[in-house]
């Protein structure tokens, strides 16, 4: 089988997420390191545009978004599944909260002055600036909460999920991790990166024991790769088969743009190659890269088919 190439970086939420789903799977895998803020070159000759972290690779197929990537994983290598079928519904839809509105709670509340020195320790004053400057421009629509309810609403949040281990259970929703689990942890993890911060976490004694046990499994095997080793995978490599399923206003090989549609709205242009409830996937060229198929899940992403004009 082709290798699987994370491209990631130590501190970042999604990319736990996902390194700790490899290690539930105990699969092997490459790391690509790629900066936490723009410029990103060898990302953009990858994904198009698509700057968000973690993003995937496999041969010319890159797999952007935590969301679709978990899918392909699961697919690849199913034992232990990661949508088991006695939760499977029931685990997405707690995944996407997670990934969203708990991600969204957590993260402002760790950055807070008391947090952010530990999540960027080491960090110089500009490095500091050039980080908040990214951000704010990637999410400007953000309404920061006030700390009073951020933390408020952090931990209501996480009484809930105490309250869903009340009855001993070893994982969110049952005796099997689940997408469920792994969605969670990633928020659990970066509080904790904030030791002033985490402190808030003492009250949930049962979260305390399941994020032990999710963090147990580990990050499976993995040897690092170049950014520009992982464009010559690419530019030498095949693109899997995909399929589509017609939408209204959508047809194969139209040239379309790509984008989020929560934040860092960064379209990436390319022909429509595959399009299933699942995922939407364009195939771009990229002078370095050559022709990739650059994937994306369908929620949470606006298809835009691009106008020619004519004369
Ligand atoms: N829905 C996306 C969210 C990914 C995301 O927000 N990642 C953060 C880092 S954890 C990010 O992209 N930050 C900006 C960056 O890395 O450029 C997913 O599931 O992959």
């Amino acid at each position: 089988m082709t290798e699987l190439i994370l491209h990631h970086y130590q501190g970042s939420p999604f990319s736990e997420k996902v390194r700790l789903i490899l290690g539930f799977k105990d699969m092997s895998w490459r790391s690509v390191i790629v900066p936490a803020i723009l410029p990103k070159p060898d990302v953009m000759a990858l994904t198009g545009g698509y700057r968000r972290t973690p993003f995937m690779q496999i041969g010319a197929d890159i797999y952007c978004d935590t969301a679709l990537m978990c899918r392909v994983i699961d697919t690849l290598n199913p034992a232990p599944p990661l949508y088991p079928a006695t939760t499977s519904g029931v685990a997405e839809i707690v995944a996407q909260w997670a990934d969203t509105t708990l991600f969204w709670t957590a993260v402002p509340f760790t950055m807070q002055p008391a947090g952010i020195a530990h999540v960027l320790a080491g960090a110089t004053p500009e490095a500091f600036k050039a980080f908040g400057a990214d951000r704010a421009a990637m999410s400007p629509n953000l309404r920061r909460a006030t700390l009073t309810d951020g933390a408020a609403h952090l931990r209501t949040y996480l009484a809930r999920l105490e309250h869903l281990l009340d009855d001993g259970r070893p994982f969110l929703l049952g005796a099997l991790p689940s997408i469920a689990d792994f969605s969670a942890a990633q928020s659990i993890w970066f509080i904790r990166l904030a030791p002033p911060v985490a402190t808030l976490l003492d009250a949930y004694p049962r979260l305390h024991g399941w994020y032990a046990k999710v963090n147990a499994f580990g990050q499976g095997r993995f040897t690092k790769m170049t950014s520009g080793e992982a464009i010559a995978v690419a530019a030498r490599g095949a693109t899997a088969a995909t399929s589509f399923t017609a939408e209204v206003g959508l047809a194969q090989d139209d040239e379309v743009t790509v984008t989020p549609t929560d934040y860092a709205h960064d379209p990436v242009a390319g022909h429509l190659v595959g399009l299933d409830p699942q995922e939407v996937v364009i195939a771009r060229r990229d002078e370095r890269a050559g022709t990739v198929h650059v994937h994306f899940p369908r929620i949470a992403f606006q298809i835009k088919k691009q106008v020619t004009a004519t004369v």
